[in-house]
């Protein structure tokens, strides 16, 4: 009798938590929306002091091909108005808009990763290319989403990988030290990075209170509260700068 009350309670116990594992944790889906009269959020991020110098690129291997050309570190890119390339803008609060756009390719050429910062949506291939003709190593540095560390030779001009949850991945070539960038997997299209110049424009933004988040390898992130009205354009400035 004691041996069967005890198995009720367990059987009670485990059918909470299975059904507690079953409910949404995660924030509600992102909804695709015909978008007519949507407002424009633009602006740049400005760095504060003084811009530093890039280093320049050691080219170690393969210097035929990758040594070609001359390269700089690009982790950190201010231009001569102090805009800085490559910050992440993003909407962090918006649950509908226009649709997700296409896919993103990733390119491997003269053994630096271009663009350095790829905006990718969830769930749909990303290409990867070898525009180089040597052996390239892709490698994530992901927890979200299973890492993977996929070799692609000479005559492997493209492969693909899908990545299912949002996440910001450092991508490294184990062939190529010098060789870094970043894959941006985003659930929502209102994504951009920031150009030369540290300008970035989103469009076709429903009218609403958002936040806006601007994300960089080195210099971290901000947020900013930005309310976008129909048909008209929002401007922002912000400014990043070391810590
Ligand atoms: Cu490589």
């Amino acid at each position: 009798m004691q041996r069967t009350r005890n198995n009720t309670v367990w059987s009670i116990l485990l059918a909470l938590v299975l059904s507690l594992g079953a409910l949404p944790h995660s924030a509600p889906a992102y909804e695709e929306i015909e978008v007519t009269d949507g407002g424009t959020i633009a602006g740049t991020v400005q760095f504060t002091g003084d811009p530093p110098t890039p280093a320049k690129l050691e080219i170690t291997k393969d210097v035929d091909v990758c040594g070609k050309t001359e390269k700089v570190e690009e982790s950190l890119l201010v231009g001569p108005n102090k805009g800085i390339k490559n910050v992440v803008v993003s909407i962090t609060n918006i649950q509908k808009g226009k649709p997700l756009r296409n896919g993103a390719v990733l390119d491997q050429k003269d053994c630096v990763y271009t663009p350095h910062v790829v905006l990718s949506p969830v769930n749909t291939p990303l290409r990867i290319l070898n525009s180089d003709g040597i052996l390239h190593n892709v490698h994530t540095h992901s927890t979200k989403n299973p890492p993977f560390n996929r070799a692609q030779p000479k005559f492997r001009k493209e492969m693909t990988e899908t990545f299912a949850h949002p996440e910001v991945i450092k991508v490294t070539c184990d062939a190529h030290g010098w060789m870094s960038g970043w894959l941006v997997i985003h659930e929502h299209p209102y994504y951009t990075v920031t150009d030369e110049a540290g300008a970035f424009e989103l469009t076709d933004v429903p009218a609403g209170d958002y936040q806006l988040k601007f994300w960089h390898e080195t210099l971290g992130e901000v947020t900013q509260q930005v309310s976008v009205k129909p048909k008209e354009t929002t401007t922002v400035t912000v400014t990043l700068g070391p810590k």
